[in-house]
């Protein structure tokens, strides 16, 4: 019981995690007659696989590769970026097994010693783009900004930086600054020759994924230290995120994960926003273990 106490704590995830430490507490006794620890991986871990948001990119394909990779024993279990981390760290401490649905950029690739599964099937696609998205008519209503999203463009290491300040407990929008101010060579390259406005809101939309929390951070320091806009950043869940931008609500975001992780989004608004083109190339989802574990391949879920 004290296990479960605990994962309340965490939110979310308390109730299917309540019934999952009931689960692991049978599991034990069932051992205790003794199949000399020879448990297999899914066993050991109840069979779950940790997830985040339930309208993250990364839910619908692992939801696809428990169908493709025939993981009938197998649940994904819905909550939160943070709750994820959480547990995932808890495990670490632990060094018990654990199973996540991971990306990078992310800070738990620098803290932790972790390793994406291979995915011979490619559910989880090959590595992907972060497109920063418009609204309609953004160019025409307010060019400077427009202009600024247009350009900006960083690295996987220059994410990390924000990233890895946000994870030591700096505040994101202090570590947002920090690292603009640090590194203004970067900031005049995305800001040269735009002539500051005075004042004009400006609203962007994003999901509370640390890579995003990052992202969304620094384009609103941005816009206000040296653009002169007043910045909105509501944090939402990824649905509303992208319908506020093509209903015209919110004027632009930068998550948008493509070609596979956001397609279903894409392809419903397509027609309805405006791609400004990638942000950062080269960033990649899948399931992630500790390197500590002993399987590689998503296939060996399976044995
Ligand atoms: N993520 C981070 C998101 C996109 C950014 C991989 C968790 C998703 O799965 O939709």
């Amino acid at each position: 019981m004290k296990i479960s106490r605990k994962l309340l704590l965490i939110g979310g995830l308390a109730s299917v995690l309540a019934l999952s430490a009931c689960g692991q507490a049978a599991n034990k006794n069932g051992n205790t007659s003794g199949n000399g620890g020879a448990e297999s991986f899914g066993k050991q871990v109840n069979y779950q696989i940790i997830g985040i948001d339930p309208g993250a990119g990364i839910m619908k394909a692992t939801n696809e590769a428990l169908k493709q990779y025939d993981l009938k024993d197998w649940t994904l279990i819905e909550g939160s970026g943070a709750a994820m981390t959480a547990m995932l760290d808890k495990s670490i401490k632990r060094q018990k097994p654990i199973i996540i649905t991971g990306w990078t950029p992310h800070w738990m690739f620098t803290k932790y010693d972790l390793k994406f599964l291979d995915d011979p099937k490619k559910v989880y696609g090959d590595t992907e783009e972060i497109h920063t998205i418009a609204r309609k008519g953004l160019k025409e209503d307010k060019s400077v900004a427009y202009e600024f999203l247009d350009r900006f463009e960083w690295t996987e290491g220059e994410m990390g930086e924000i990233m890895s300040a946000i994870q030591d407990g700096k505040d994101p929008e202090v570590a947002a600054k920090e690292w603009a101010d640090s590194h203004s060579d970067r900031v005049d390259s995305w800001t040269k020759g735009l002539n500051p406005v005075n004042g004009e809101s400006l609203k962007l939309s994003y999901v509370a994924w640390d890579s995003e929390i990052a992202s969304t951070n620094l384009l609103k320091y941005v816009l206000e230290s040296k653009l002169g806009y007043k910045v909105t950043a509501l944090q939402v869940e990824a649905g509303p995120m992208w319908t506020g931008v093509a209903s015209g609500d919110i004027d632009a975001m930068a998550a948008a994960w493509l070609p596979l992780t956001h397609a279903d989004y894409w392809a419903k608004y397509k027609d309805q926003i405006q791609d400004l083109g990638t942000n950062m190339t080269g960033v990649r989802t899948g399931l992630v273990v500790p390197a500590y574990v002993d399987i590689n391949s998503i296939e060996d879920l399976n044995k």
